[in-house]
């Protein structure tokens, strides 16, 4: 990390493209040489801002309902169509809450992705959609996943569509614990066939991924179907690994899927949005953990590093991503998708809700608009729920603050 000799001169505003040898270097400095870009955010291709779009049809709900759509899966393109399918719960009764199952039933729903179903939508544009209905139901009561289908992604495989998606059964099950399973078709449009077992168990007691098997995303890649999903631990006691994604592996799109000995295979994100980018996968990993909204890539779609810190990430995403299943070493990026946001007054009775977002993580198109940094975020941000200081927690600042804040050393 030292180097050797004495500078002679400040740091130089043009940066030089290898990392200098004359002159000792902070570890920012070489941080910046071997973990960032001299290129900056301009020319960094993991580097983009995101920029959103309200969406028609499958947007907020203006029915008397609670409904919510969310989880949005990959969109794909079909001929001049593009197709996304999502979680939609619409029941009469807003959730209750994981504080309070014993109140929940057939019609009264627990979180907002349960007595869901897996719907789907057709547009031509990306930001006007129509909503066809139903694509996988759940089964009559008392079977496998009849309790919530929930957090679809899709697989298109040897002229076969798939579906895998989180299947509750009976009652949603505290800490969300819950397994994949699938569904196929032989067209977009259904109808589709339920495999009504799980095909990604739960890991055992003990281990990563023994709670949840969530977020399953599939892609092609290295001639397999490689399914990451999120994994969660039954013990959400400190020091237990709480948000981190695997992938499982297999030759077809039923399985048997093993799990890779390398998982976790990321230590941080929620809802991770993948992409073939290059020879390798590209991640987008949001709200939890050290590496929350980073981009990420692995050259062997196992060992990723971040290769950019990115603002505002989408929820959920779903991209439009052409390439997911082509599997030709030549991946291109991505440029918008589908993701979901929380509403605000007065919809409060409304779940979640699709949004379109878009981006410049293409190898194809020159979107310098979306590679700015410095972002300056407008009073609604700052002041929204999640960011406003709460008043209980100004009160207890106040009284703490007058014993806390001691007068400044020196005056
Ligand atoms: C989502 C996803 C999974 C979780 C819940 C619905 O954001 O992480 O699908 O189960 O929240």
């Amino acid at each position: 990390m030292k180097s050797e000799s004495k500078a002679t001169s400040a740091f130089p505003s043009f940066l030089p493209k290898e990392k200098p040898t004359d002159r000792p270097l902070s570890a920012a400095t070489h941080r910046l040489y071997d973990m960032w870009t001299t290129e900056q955010d301009i020319g960094n291709p993991f580097y983009t801002t995101f920029r959103y779009s309200p969406i028609t049809g499958i947007g907020i709900d203006d029915s008397a309902l609670s409904v919510s759509r969310r989880d949005p899966s990959k969109v794909l393109k079909i001929g001049e169509t593009y197709y996304v399918w999502y979680t939609r719960r619409r029941s009469k009764y807003m959730p209750v809450g994981r504080f309070h199952i014993d109140k929940a039933n057939d019609e009264i729903p627990v979180v907002d992705w349960d007595l869901a179903d897996i719907c789907y939508a057709t547009s031509k544009d990306g930001f006007n959609w129509e909503e066809q209905g139903v694509a996988v139901a759940r089964p009559p009561k008392g079977n496998y996943g009849d309790r919530s289908l929930s957090t679809p992604d899709v697989l298109v495989f040897d002229g076969r569509y798939y579906l895998y998606y989180q299947t509750f059964t009976t009652m949603w099950r505290e800490n969300d614990c819950v397994n994949v399973s699938v569904a196929w078709s032989d067209g977009p449009d259904g109808p589709w066939t339920r495999l009504d077992r799980p095909v990604i168990p739960q890991g055992e007691p003990g281990e990563w991924d023994s709670c949840a098997i969530h977020d399953p995303y599939p892609l092609i890649y290295k001639g397999k179907v490689w399914l990451y999903y999120k994994g969660s631990p039954a013990d959400k006691s400190p020091g237990n690994l709480l948000r981190a994604q695997g992938v499982a592996i297999a030759d077809h799109p039923e399985g048997p899927f093993i799990k890779s000995e390398l998982n976790p295979v990321s230590n941080s994100g929620h809802e991770t949005m993948l992409w073939p980018y290059e020879g390798g996968i590209a991640a987008l990993l949001i709200q939890d953990g050290p590496e929350k909204d980073t981009i990420q890539f692995a050259p062997d779609g196992l060992n990723f590093e971040p290769r950019a810190h990115v603002q505002l990430s989408p929820h959920a995403p779903g991209p439009f991503c052409p390439d997911a299943f082509a599997d030709n070493g030549d991946g291109r990026g991505i440029t918008w998708g589908l993701s979901h946001i929380i509403p605000q007054t007065p919809n409060t009775n409304k779940g979640l809700y699709i949004v379109r977002f878009d981006c410049a993580l293409s190898r194809d198109a020159d979107r310098p608009e979306f590679k700015r940094s410095n972002l300056h975020w407008h009073e609604a941000a700052w002041f929204q729920p999640e960011v406003k200081l709460p008043e209980a927690w100004r009160q207890r600042i106040l009284a703490e603050q007058a014993d806390f804040d001691k007068p400044t050393l020196g005056t």
